[in-house]
């Protein structure tokens, strides 16, 4: 019989963490589950990801995913989400292989039983580690660097509250094979993500922005995180139109953009209308000036700003 070909996915607007898993289980995914499997994603690399792609050594045995855009008759082993809302389209109880995801469960279903490994970690790749480390695959020095890349980017250097004791002990692990100066090297990750050249208005909230079902709203989060938040700040008569665009073309009922300051850990969230900004004062009980309200240790869209959300909206 033959063997149907097997991709593995992450989310739409895909961050470093859902590029890297994919790439990591592709790379070992004989050893894992026994066949080959190939790495996708959801769509295009953002600048974070790209930086720590070149970072690695040329060349290496580990491949960049190739964009799809739907998926036609292949097995699924989908990373990093199970929000239906968040995948590519044509993934269905009938494809759907196996899922390895560190966020709530979404709602997917499927028609027979399916490998399922959810951990309530900081990052995908901790629970790829785990894996990795349960089967006994030997590290590759790339493979190392590239989750604790993903461990970096998903946690903030492990200030987000989404950060687990389990994520530090995974990433010091690693870090015994990869050699890195942690430091320096998420110092340097953080100043690639926050990096504008050559991104437009749309795309500061596009690149890191998940919809969400919530009762009967449609509610839509950007998140941007950065060192430099002044630098958005700075285009918030910009920023503020697009999302008003956005607002109007996706039907959406909420739209909300955060810019989360990485160093400072604390957000500046974006309230379009005042539909938005009762919400946020009902949850967070601040205060806004000019549509935009100041949250001190507000970093995690995740565990900040969603569950909260979906108590009142849903
Ligand atoms: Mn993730």
């Amino acid at each position: 019989m033959k063997q149907d070909k097997t991709i593995i996915i992450g989310h739409k607007n895909p961050d470093a963490d859902s590029i890297i898993s994919a790439m990591i289980i592709a790379f070992y995914s004989e050893k894992i589950f026994g066949f080959k499997a190939i790495a996708k994603r959801a769509g295009e690399i953002n600048s974070e990801t790209k930086f720590i792609l070149n970072f690695l050594p040329k060349p290496t045995k580990i491949k960049v995913p190739q964009l799809l855009k739907e998926v036609k008759q292949e097995k699924v082993i989908l990373v990093d989400t199970t929000e239906p809302s968040q995948i590519i389209s044509g993934i269905n109880e009938d494809n759907l292989f196996a899922i390895i995801d560190h966020h709530n469960l979404g709602g997917l279903k499927s028609m027979s039983p399916i490998y399922a490994r959810v951990e309530p970690l900081g990052c995908t790749c901790s629970i790829i580690y785990k894996i990795l480390k349960e089967k006994k695959i030997k590290i590759s020095k790339d493979a190392a660097t590239l989750m604790i890349a993903a461990i970096i980017s998903d946690t903030l250097f492990f200030n987000s509250p989404t950060t687990t004791s389990e994520d530090k002990k995974i990433a010091k692990e690693l870090n015994i094979i990869a050699k890195l100066d942690l430091k320096k090297f998420s110092a340097e990750m953080f100043k690639a993500k926050s990096n504008l050249k050559g991104i437009k208005t749309e795309e500061i909230i596009e690149k890191d922005y998940k919809f969400f079902q919530m009762g009967k709203h449609k509610v839509g989060v950007g998140i941007w995180e950065t060192v430099d938040s002044a630098s958005i700040i700075e285009k918030k008569e910009q920023i503020f139109s697009a999302m008003k665009n956005k607002k109007t073309e996706e039907n959406l009922d909420h739209l909300f953009f955060g810019v989360v300051d990485i160093l400072k850990e604390n957000m500046k969230f974006f309230l379009l209308s005042e539909k938005e900004e009762n919400l946020a004062k009902q949850i967070f009980k601040g205060k806004s000036e000019n549509r935009i309200m100041f949250l001190p240790g507000v970093v995690s869209r995740k565990k900040q700003i969603v569950p909260q959300l979906k108590q009142v909206l849903s």
